[in-house]
């Protein structure tokens, strides 16, 4: 099949070489919660510094990180790919990191939003945010101290699911990387592709959840395999 467009889901696993925690390290490893226990609303509305501080905790982390070779393969995916094959490359990220961004990416949805965003509860408005939250700073908009992570928690309906099924449909090729495919909708998303004609090729340090359902897995840590593909697709 002529490959022209593709659509990438990425996890935790590609940000894992660059030193960022993925769930299966930090789930229960916090402050002896479940993320799951802690990335929901119930949560933020129970104990809101307990919250603020598990992601002021991760906001800053992130900050000291690097992108590591598999954000820039596909970085140079994203940038070759167009005047290759005549097609796009759509990075959709469950990570709530820059680092696809710093890694030179352009074309990035972040499906559970984004740790360098604050949303206003009270006016809606979303500004980039670098610094802690839970010292309860009023928004720079209508001055209110409603700020929160502008993070989707378990629960909450993940970012521009429309978007990522058009590209689905338009999508010849599916590549998901660095997930163990536990969350849904996005663990649902090689399904989708299938049905919609899409070949599916999985690139994981392990098998996961939904390895049965790719016609491909290559199993290896991703800044070895993910270069690798890029270089046979950029031939
Ligand atoms: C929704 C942001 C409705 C927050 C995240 C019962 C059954 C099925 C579903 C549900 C259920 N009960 C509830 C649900 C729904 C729920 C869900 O799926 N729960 C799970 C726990 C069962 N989902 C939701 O609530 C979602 N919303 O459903 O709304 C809806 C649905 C459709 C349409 C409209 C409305 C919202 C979920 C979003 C939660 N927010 N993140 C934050 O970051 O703090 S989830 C978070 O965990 C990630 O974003 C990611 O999505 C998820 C899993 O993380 P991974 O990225 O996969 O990382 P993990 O650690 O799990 O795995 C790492 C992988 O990397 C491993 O496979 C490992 O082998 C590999 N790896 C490690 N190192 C490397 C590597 N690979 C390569 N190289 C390496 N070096």
């Amino acid at each position: 099949m002529h490959v022209r467009n593709i659509v990438i889901l990425t996890g935790a696993g590609v940000s894992a070489e660059s030193g960022i925690d993925t769930f299966r390290d930090a789930g229960g490893l916090w402050e002896q919660h479940r993320v799951e226990d802690v990335a929901t609303p119930e949560a933020f509305a129970r104990d809101p510094d307990l919250v603020h501080r598990f992601y002021d905790m991760r906001r800053a982390a992130i900050q000291t990180k690097q992108p590591n070779a598999a954000h820039a393969a596909l970085a140079r995916l994203d940038r070759e790919w167009p005047k290759k094959a005549g097609g796009e490359v759509l990075i959709v990220t469950q990570n709530v990191d820059d680092l696809h961004e710093r890694g030179g990416a352009l074309n990035v949805l972040h499906m559970h939003g984004e740790h360098l965003t604050a949303w206003c509860a009270a006016c809606d408005a979303r500004h980039r945010w670098t610094g802690p939250l839970s010292h309860r700073p009023p928004c720079p908009a209508c001055a209110a101290p409603a700020l929160r992570p502008d993070v989707v928690w378990f629960g909450e309906v993940p970012y521009r699911m429309d978007e990522i099924f058009a590209a689905l449909r338009e999508a010849d090729l599916f590549v998901s990387i660095g997930t163990s495919g536990a969350v849904y909708p996005a663990a649902g998303f090689v399904r989708a592709a299938r049905d919609l004609g899409a070949r599916t090729l999985e690139l994981n340090l392990e098998r996961s959840q939904g390895s049965a359902w790719f016609d491909e897995t290559r199993l290896g840590p991703a800044t070895e395999i993910v270069p690798a593909w890029v270089d046979e697709m950029l031939g």
